[in-house]
């Protein structure tokens, strides 16, 4: 493994607007923000939008417009989320795919999720990945726990691989309620990966305090970054963030140091078995309000 695949998590549904101002909730400020981080490092965006009010949305006008502006404005791979807020129902969830992203996160297990439940069953999570195998759209896998890996050994086992041949998985460590933000809790899932296909690779990212720890580890065992305000508030003790490009800044540097250097865009198509140019660009693209 020579480099580093970057994805920045820009905004999330947990955080609100009022709490973090910061937060790119309208779609220009989304959009500046992918230009800024894509020209600092990352590759892969994972999108969750917000509506008028900066709730979040899974709304579909608003959705195709944002695949729409930010292929338009930048080259990073566009990974929509399936996941939501954890009021979502799953047809709202699902529909998401209907918008025409490159990726789209597929949640591989419920999980409690702070005071909430992140709801994913089993002949939901198998209506997502048949989707997005039928439609095109390359899926990042994440993981919330470790026993995630067997259900998603599981799903492969039963339903084939994924879009493009090529399976990526995503470790989201440190949620209340999920597997810890710790080097041992990712190492124990990299053991886990070495059953998943042969190539297999992972991205790992650290609620909160686990930003740090889980991002060296996950260096240091040959896996990506993903990093961003959906999942980090706090650059260090007592300092809010300040944009999700600090964020992909310090990334791209421990990057650097551990000599994996971001990969671009492009090469990450290669890595993660997305065609371009992409068979899935939405028919038409409503005006969002
Ligand atoms: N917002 C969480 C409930 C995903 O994007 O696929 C779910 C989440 C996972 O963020
Ligand atoms: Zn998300």
């Amino acid at each position: 493994m020579t480099g580093t695949v970057i994805t920045v998590a820009p905004t999330g549904a947990e955080s609100s607007k009022a709490d973090v101002p910061a937060l790119p909730v309208t779609l220009d400020e989304l959009v500046a923000t992918a230009k800024e981080c894509e020209a600092l490092g990352a590759a892969i965006i994972h999108v969750h939008i917000r509506d008028a009010d900066a709730q979040p949305t899974l709304d579909q006008g608003r959705l195709r417009a944002t695949v729409s502006a930010l292929r338009e404005s930048t080259g990073l791979v566009v990974q929509l989320s399936s996941g939501g807020a954890v009021t979502d129902p799953e047809g709202d969830r699902l529909a998401v795919l209907d918008a025409g992203p490159e990726m789209a996160s597929c949640t591989m297990g419920t999980v409690n999720f702070g005071d909430g439940v992140f709801l994913n069953r089993w002949e939901f999570i198998v209506d997502l990945h048949t989707r997005m195998q039928e439609r095109g759209i390359v899926p990042e896998y994440e993981i919330f726990d470790l026993g995630q890996l067997t259900t998603l050994q599981r799903l492969l086992g039963k339903y084939g691989l994924p879009f493009g041949g090529h399976v990526h998985v995503d470790l989201v460590m440190g949620v209340p309620g999920g597997m810890p933000a710790t080097a041992a809790a990712l190492v124990a899932c990299e053991q886990a990966i070495r059953d998943l296909p042969a190539g297999s690779t992972f991205s790992a990212t650290g609620i909160g305090r686990g930003t740090i720890p889980v991002m060296l580890a996950s260096l240091s065992t040959g896996g990506h970054l993903r990093v961003g305000m959906e999942d980090t508030v706090t650059y260090a003790k007592g300092r809010p963030v300040e944009s999700n490009m600090q964020l992909v800044a310090r990334a791209v540097g421990f990057a650097q140091l551990a000599q994996r250097p971001p990969l671009t865009a492009r090469e990450t198509r290669a890595l993660l078995g997305i065609p371009t140019p992409h068979p899935t660009t939405p028919a038409t693209t409503p005006k969002s309000d």
